[in-house]
């Protein structure tokens, strides 16, 4: 192909400055972001993006979950598109590139094209995932989730944040729930970039992973039932404890994970005490255990294991123990070709590159179940990430756009 030699590249500056711009939006107090799903500061970032897009010459569609799909024609109106996106959605603490990164490099592969007045034979299609953290309504990847079948629309618009307010209220207070049946759309294949939000490509110093898999992932919401009591006149003898059984059984997945390296990861990230006062012993304990790990036969062991010895440690403190998984996703192969297409692109355009397992859940984890995808990583300061102390260089985030672009243009065929 003609097109792709080694100097065709993107506007780093454009893109940083994109990036930028779009920081500025749900700023949060230290340096990061707060642009939760749905509320206001995402709505004021979709609208954003949306003027980039429109200004790009392209044409906005958006679903009932609320995901984006802005389109540049191809030269065969008849040939799938070509999707390349990632979520503008941010956890409370987030930072600036996780998920940004990967619509704004989309819309970045665009802005070249049309400098350089490529037309590509298939159509291609920024993508702006709805509610891809599921920080304020779990499950994570739920619009993605709902495109390729795996959750109801019923179920999504159901899904409550802590206030108790319902996806399908909140889509429709910002104005966002778009008209196209969610999944109608047909994929040829789909690309994200992201950060790696882990340290190995910086420890290995290297530009570009070559994303080959993505760990697999449960999250098991344990709701553990003691008895209110005093914290100061209750005898340790009479006390139905759940904030004591919630401890053991954080350290009990602490133990099960490091049982399972290499490779495994388990970890609790949000707890809710009832009525979490300083002198009431808690009379409810909600919170979700998180574990990963690319086996599958080594994943749901590790939860049944976890969900046997919890339910031992409650009920040997007299505590009512129920568990939900409320997040899943088998570990996820991507397609050989887009990963041969994106190696490649990396070794035309000379960046250092290896083989990578994702760590985090994605967007393309459930794209990859209705479509021919795959994704490229930069790396991240320290391999922080879900911090708003994440950082990420201009350099990194240039490399992987680049490499983004060779592998959509191979794959939109020019
Ligand atoms: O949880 C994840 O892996 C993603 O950041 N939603
Ligand atoms: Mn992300
Ligand atoms: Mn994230
Ligand atoms: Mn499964």
């Amino acid at each position: 192909m003609a097109a792709l030699g080694q100097n065709l590249r993107i506007n780093p500056d454009r893109l940083w400055d994109s990036l930028m711009d779009m920081a500025k939006i749900g700023p949060g107090i230290a340096g990061g972001n707060n642009r939760q799903t749905l509320t206001d500061a995402d709505a004021e970032g979709r609208r954003l993006f949306q003027s980039w897009c429109e200004d790009a010459g392209l044409t906005m569609g958006v679903d009932r979950m609320g995901t984006m799909f802005l389109t540049r024609p191809g030269t065969d109106p008849d040939a799938l598109p070509v999707y390349v996106g990632s979520h503008l959605d941010t956890q409370p603490t987030g930072g600036k590139y996780d998920g940004v990164l990967g619509v704004l490099a989309g819309l970045e592969v665009v802005r070249t094209l049309n400098d350089l007045g490529i037309r590509t034979k298939h159509p291609i299609v920024v993508t702006n995932w709805a509610n891809e953290e599921g920080a304020r309504f779990a499950p994570a990847m739920l619009a993605s989730g709902v495109f390729a079948g795996v959750h109801s629309l019923d179920y999504a618009y159901g899904r409550k944040d802590p206030d108790g307010k319902t996806y399908g209220e909140e889509l429709k207070r910002i104005g966002w729930v778009g008209e196209e049946e969610v999944g109608a759309r047909k994929m040829h294949a789909y690309f994200e970039l992201h950060i790696e939000q882990g340290p190995i490509l910086e420890a290995e110093t290297k530009q570009i992973g070559v994303v080959t898999h993505c760990q697999g992932l449960w999250w098991l919401e344990f709701t553990l039932t003691g008895r209110e009591a005093h914290t100061g006149s209750t005898p340790m003898n009479l006390r139905v404890n759940a904030g004591l059984a919630m401890a053991r059984i954080m350290e009990m997945v602490q133990t099960v994970a490091m049982e399972n390296q290499p490779g495994a990861v388990g970890g609790v990230g949000q707890v809710n005490f009832s009525p979490n006062s300083r002198n009431v012993l808690p009379g409810k304990v909600v919170f979700t255990v998180d574990i990963r790990t690319p086996d599958l036969a080594k994943l749901n062991a590790m939860r049944a294991r976890i969900e046997k010895e919890a339910a031992e440690i409650c009920e040997a403190l007299g505590v009512g123990c129920a568990v939900e998984a409320v997040g899943h996703f088998d570990p996820v192969t991507f397609d050989p070709k887009l990963v041969a297409s994106v190696r490649a692109a990396a070794e035309r355009l000379g960046y250092s590159h290896m083989n990578l397992i994702s760590g985090a859940g994605h967007d393309a984890c459930w794209a990859a179940k209705v479509a021919p995808a795959t994704m490229i990583m930069c790396p991240c300061v320290g391999g922080l990430s879900h911090n708003e102390a994440e950082e990420i260089s201009k350099d990194w985030a240039g490399a992987g756009c680049d490499v983004l672009l060779h592998a959509v243009l191979e794959t939109a065929e020019v």
